[in-house]
């Protein structure tokens, strides 16, 4: 049995699943494939016409194109990912606020990297104003949030988001100092393995 994926070492959203493939303990049957999907060609699109990473084969060798999907799947496989409160509708309500600000980090940071005449300052500025917000939402539920023990999605996509604004929007958004308990809860869960073994590339 094994599974591949496609993953890029800076993707968040390729993050998550490679901390839910370690937390799970699948990496004896993991096979890693590392892209730059904006270089991808024929090849690649081949398996997903989308040219996104993450893609997930599946032991069946079912191609998975997202990493929601990917979770999914990857959570049949085991249940480590299942801590407390896994599932609840606070925890799924925290974890879709996580993956929506990683969205929209994602898409400032595209629009930071175009051609300076084209890039849209109001544009960028709307998508780093909405991760601010929710972040302040976050921070007044960190004392929810898990370090030790069983996780679920939500520390998964939080630890990714939070990540991924060190590497990319660092200059923009100096989220430490509006979350500071966020950034405590950071702090504390940098140290377990699948987490610290993850960290993107500066
Ligand atoms: N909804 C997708 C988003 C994946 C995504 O946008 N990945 C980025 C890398 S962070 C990518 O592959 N971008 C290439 C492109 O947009 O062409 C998921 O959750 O997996």
């Amino acid at each position: 049995m094994s599974l591949t994926l496609y993953y890029s070492p800076t993707s968040p959203f390729a993050r998550k699943v490679r901390i839910a493939i370690a937390e799970l303990g699948l990496q004896p049957e993991l096979q890693a494939i590392a892209l730059n999907p904006f270089e991808a060609g024929e090849d690649y699109w081949a398996v997903n016409p989308l040219s996104k990473v993450p893609t997930l084969l599946t032991r069946d060798g079912f191609v998975l194109p997202d990493s929601r999907l990917i979770l999914d799947y990857l959570r049949t496989l085991g249940t480590a990912l299942n801590g407390a409160g896994a599932d609840s509708w606070p925890d799924r309500r925290r974890q879709q606020y996580a993956d929506g600000a990683l969205e929209a980090a994602v898409v400032a940071n595209l629009e930071q990297r175009r051609e300076a005449g084209l890039i849209s300052r109001p544009w960028f500025d709307r998508q780093v104003a909405a991760i601010a917000r929710t972040l302040g939402l976050l921070e007044s539920e960190a004392a929810e949030l898990r370090v030790q023990g069983g996780i679920t999605l939500t520390e998964i996509s939080l630890v990714s988001l939070l990540g991924y604004l060190d590497l990319r929007l660092s200059a923009a958004l100096d989220w430490r100092a509006q979350a500071p308990a966020l950034a405590q809860w950071f702090a504390a869960i940098a140290a377990r393995e699948s987490v610290a073994a993850t960290v993107p590339p500066a």
